[in-house]
């Protein structure tokens, strides 16, 4: 009798553990396929209409700065995608935040020959990325796409990681101070802090999957981003 009533428990037991698993799987496959977003993302002038252009229609074309976004259809080894070029220009460029409900990746452009000089936009926006909730919450894979590596002025991608890193530092501080001396209050719009706290800000300390890769679309040297594209 007792062993019966044990066995009924571990029955019981077992069946709850395997709805919660199934839930729990479920709910992860469909957060994954049903999001189906690229988003591109950089400052001006770094590469992304070349890039959402040669990814769409396989070749290059003429760009101008872009005021709005472009938008449609990406197919890759038979999965279809839609990808959002957002234009650089600091008045549209925050505009991006609109599509994170339904983003599955971001890939955000460097110009690796300007990113030194231009360390502290590059940093600003990246952070603004970072730092949203909903980029958080849904831990949304980026990747740091070095463009420009035809040039020689490219600065090297280990480079790049770093400068952003220690970019990413500073701004972190001053930006936590600024929120200790207005004494804001938690509520939801807050930004999330970056890394962990007391150390220096290391990309690796994110819970989101943040890669960096080289690329050139002007050589045509897309590899590696398509690659990233199609596995995240
Ligand atoms: N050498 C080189 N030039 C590139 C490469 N990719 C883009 N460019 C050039 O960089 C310039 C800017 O490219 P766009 O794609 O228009 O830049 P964008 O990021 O869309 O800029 P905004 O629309 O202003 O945000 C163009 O003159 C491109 O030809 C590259 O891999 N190598
Ligand atoms: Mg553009």
């Amino acid at each position: 009798m007792l062993v019966q009533l044990e066995i009924v428990h571990i029955a019981v037991i077992a069946a709850v553990v395997l709805v919660i698993l199934s839930v729990l799987i479920g709910f992860v496959f469909k957060r994954k396929s049903s999001k189906t977003t690229i988003l591109i993302l950089g400052t001006a002038d770094a590469g992304k209409t070349q890039l959402y252009t040669r990814l769409r229609f396989g070749k290059k074309t003429a760009t101008v700065t872009s005021m709005k976004e472009n938008e449609g259809p990406l197919t890759l080894e038979n999965k279809t995608f839609d990808l959002v070029d957002m234009p650089g220009h600091e008045r549209v460029r925050f505009r991006y935040v609109d599509y994170l409900p339904v983003t599955r990746s971001i890939v955000f452009v460097v110009d690796s020959t300007t990113v030194a000089r231009q360390i502290r936009v590059v940093g600003e926006y990246l952070y603004n990325v970072l730092a949203q909730q909903q980029v958080q919450k849904d831990r949304i894979p980026i990747l740091i796409a070095c463009n420009k590596t035809d040039l020689i002025t490219a600065l090297p991608q280990d480079k790049i990681q770093q400068r952003l890193e220690i970019e990413i530092n500073r701004l972190r501080s001053t930006r936590t101070a600024a929120v200790e001396q207005q004494e804001a209050s938690l509520d939801d719009e807050q930004e999330a802090y970056l890394g962990y706290e007391g150390e220096e800000f290391k990309f690796d300390h994110l819970d989101n999957d943040v890669q960096f890769e080289t690329c050139s679309v002007e050589k045509d040297e897309l590899d590696k981003v398509v690659d990233w594209i199609v596995h995240n």
